[in-house]
């Protein structure tokens, strides 16, 4: 059904340090096709479509355009949440909170090639996100977020730490009120992946605010011995 670009090479890029995704009410007037171009700018491997208030043909349009633009740039594509709209543009991936269709039912959709990430808050949903068998599991909100409505309590550094230990080589994405600020604490828990919506989006220059993440990142990572 996709003709995602080849699956091997999406799941290699899932092995990144930033992980973006679009959020246009954060992004100060830009669109997010804009934005997207400002991240593959900025040397992003993974980008996510997430929109919470737009209609389905906005963002089915959207998306296309999209897809054309990460295409041309050998850049994974990952769909929030519309298992729909991920198939009909061709996206790489499609990403699943816990309230969304289960794993079984969006891989029988989306077909064998497609990225599945399944977001997670606790050992035993991450335990059931690896038996069912998701490329990548989301972890978080790390920390409390007013980007996202509907979280529950903050996870904290602890269930980062506790996947980072139980599951090595699986790719996540600590998520949720990560900050430039914060970082170094949560690479130093484990985190070999990060978004930063809001701290990143809101940044008067995404190019030279990732360039300092990253240095973020690589320090924390070399402190500790990865
Ligand atoms: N998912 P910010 S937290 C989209 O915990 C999303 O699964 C979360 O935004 C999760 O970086 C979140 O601005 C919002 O805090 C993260």
């Amino acid at each position: 059904m996709t003709d995602c670009r080849c699956r091997r090479l999406c799941l290699d890029s899932l092995h990144t340090d930033l992980y973006g995704i679009t959020d246009e009410s954060l992004s100060g007037g830009r669109s997010n096709v804009d934005v997207v171009r400002e991240m593959i700018a900025a040397g992003l491997r993974v980008i996510q479509y997430r929109e919470k208030f737009k209609s389905a043909r906005e963002k089915y349009e959207e998306c296309l355009a999209i897809r054309d633009v990460t295409r041309r740039a050998g850049v994974t594509f990952i769909v929030n949440d519309n298992l729909d709209i991920a198939v009909l543009c061709k996206a790489d991936g499609v990403h699943l909170g816990q309230s969304d269709l289960p794993y079984a039912v969006a891989r029988e959709f989306v077909g064998p090639e497609m990225i599945i990430g399944v977001s997670t808050q606790s050992p035993s949903e991450a335990a059931e996100a690896v038996a069912q068998g998701a490329d990548y599991i989301g972890v978080g909100p790390i920390f409390f977020t007013a980007t996202k409505k509907d979280i529950g309590t903050p996870v904290g550094l602890s269930f980062m730490k506790y996947v980072s230990e139980t599951y090595p080589d699986l790719p996540h994405v600590a998520i949720g009120g990560i900050k430039e600020v914060n970082l170094r604490e949560v690479v130093a828990s484990g985190a070999r992946c990060c978004c930063l919506i809001s701290d990143l989006l809101q940044s008067p220059n995404l190019v030279e605010k990732v360039k300092t993440l990253r240095q973020i990142i690589m320090e924390e990572q070399e402190k500790s011995g990865r």
